[in-house]
């Protein structure tokens, strides 16, 4: 392509060439203000009708607005213009015409609904809001990596095409695999296991899950991204301390580098980095915590999940991130490690956001007839996970880990009000295109 200046660098008395959207037009008879918008911002072009030819003069009284263009012209300062430079053209290229029934409005005057936003994603994209949480979405998932290479790990991918589930059997999405029974991957977890069984260690992955979740809440997604994390030699703390800092990390990165997003999106005020050392409580104190605060209709009691309600109950107590540890066994998955002294009680843990569950992980049980045990107590044929049983018999170190939601992360650092916000095509019970 040719040569093209991003409008941000455009300096006074410079010829360039410059190319991007018609954010606007502003047609006073016989001078026209046409704004023209690329990704570094916006400039003014300045069109007299007496300095250009007839044809460029009517090619820019029939522009629309969204069409792409190019110009060549002269900078020069003009205090009342956008970045205080106007830009004087010599030639104007009408390079895409838009459609003048556009249909949402790019300029956000014009408010749409998210479906119609989500139809429209390249549209909606030109709208600088909805440009600043992805632009904070690549520097939170940078973060993140950058966190965990500095922590010594790999970075692995992992089939997304697999023959069993491991997040419960519910939420499976089947596929047709050559004839065989295969399904979409909930979570890398059984492979992320097998990696750090290997001298590799230390692994990490950021790629997509799958889960057939019936419900449609601003939470969930039907394709999600999951930040993972497995070490050998690792224990839950140790996981515990590692999803910490990469959430920090996120944080932090995203203040240092995306000041301007902030304030696009109006959160620079309230932008706060999470102090250190998220509180861990056990899930026994949680429910004491929230039983005395009498925040729920009803008590709770040992071996109940935490309700929706119940999670904003206690984030509200907690103020900010905080793990809930010592899961009952019994609702944590068969590849979760129970404490040895009292079995009905797991190593497993989630982070928790005040206003939803980021992040579960734990210990894995990796000692062999243990393991065997637990898939039998769970209702689960042992033999279906051979392929991953079997490494268990051939030197597998103690290891820990944590899966993060990506969507969740950006979500609540960013006090989005639904998680399809922060993906660019949302998978959901009614969203399979675009
Ligand atoms: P879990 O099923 O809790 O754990 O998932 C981990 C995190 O992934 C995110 N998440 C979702 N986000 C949006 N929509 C969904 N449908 C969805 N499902 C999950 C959440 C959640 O906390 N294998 C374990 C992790 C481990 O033990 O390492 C697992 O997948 O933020």
């Amino acid at each position: 392509m040719e040569q093209r200046t991003p409008v941000a660098e455009v300096e006074p008395d410079e010829q360039v060439r410059v190319a991007g959207w018609v954010h606007e037009i502003r047609d006073l008879g016989g001078i026209a203000f046409v704004i023209l918008r690329d990704r570094t911002g916006r400039l003014q072009v300045t069109v007299s009708e007496d300095e250009l030819p007839t044809e460029t003069v009517e090619m820019v009284a029939e522009m629309t607005r969204e069409s792409v263009i190019a110009v060549i012209g002269t900078a020069r300062p003009e205090d009342r213009a956008p970045g205080g430079i106007e830009l004087i053209p010599d030639t104007i290229e009408l390079v895409a015409k838009a459609d003048p029934g556009l249909p949402l409005d790019p300029s956000g005057k014009v408010d749409a609904e998210l479906p119609t936003r989500l139809d429209n994603r390249t549209l909606d994209l030109r709208k600088p809001d909805v440009q600043a949480i992805f632009s904070i979405r690549s520097t939170v998932l940078q973060a993140v990596r950058d966190a965990f290479r500095a922590a010594d790990c790999t970075e692995i991918t992992t089939p997304k095409i697999v023959a069993t589930g491991t997040e419960g059997g519910t939420e499976l999405f089947p596929i047709s695999y050559f004839g065989r029974e295969a399904f979409m991957n909930q979570s890398p977890q059984l492979f992320k296991q097998l990696i750090a069984g290997s001298n590799v260690e230390r692994v990490f992955e950021i790629g997509p899950i799958f889960r057939a979740e019936e419900h449609n809440t601003p939470r969930h997604l039907n394709e999600a991204t999951s930040i993972d994390f497995e070490g050998a030699f690792c224990e839950a703390s140790d996981a515990m301390d590692m999803a910490e800092s990469v959430v920090t990390a996120a944080y932090e990165r995203v203040s240092e580098e995306c000041q301007a997003e902030l304030e696009v999106l109006g959160l620079t005020d309230g932008f706060e980095l999470p102090s250190g050392g998220f509180e861990r409580i056990t899930y026994e104190e949680a429910l004491d915590r929230l039983n005395a605060s009498g925040a729920l209709d009803e008590s709770l009691v040992w071996g109940d999940d935490l309700s929706t309600e119940a999670e904003r109950a206690l984030g509200e107590l907690m103020g900010a991130h905080y793990f809930i540890t010592e899961w009952p066994a019994e609702v944590k998955p068969f590849y979760i490690k129970n404490f040895d002294d009292d079995p009905t009680t797991s190593t497993g843990f989630d982070l928790m956001h005040p206003a939803m569950e980021l992040s579960s992980g734990g210990q894995r049980e990796h000692r062999y007839e243990r393991l065997v045990e637990g898939f039998e107590q769970q209702g689960l044929d042992p033999d279906a996970f051979a392929y991953y049983t079997e490494m268990f018999r051939y030197g597998m170190p103690p290891h820990a880990g944590f899966g993060l939601g990506g969507e969740r992360l950006v979500m609540t650092m960013l006090d989005l009000d639904n998680i399809r916000e922060a993906v660019l095509f949302p998978r959901d019970r009614q969203r399979l295109s675009p």
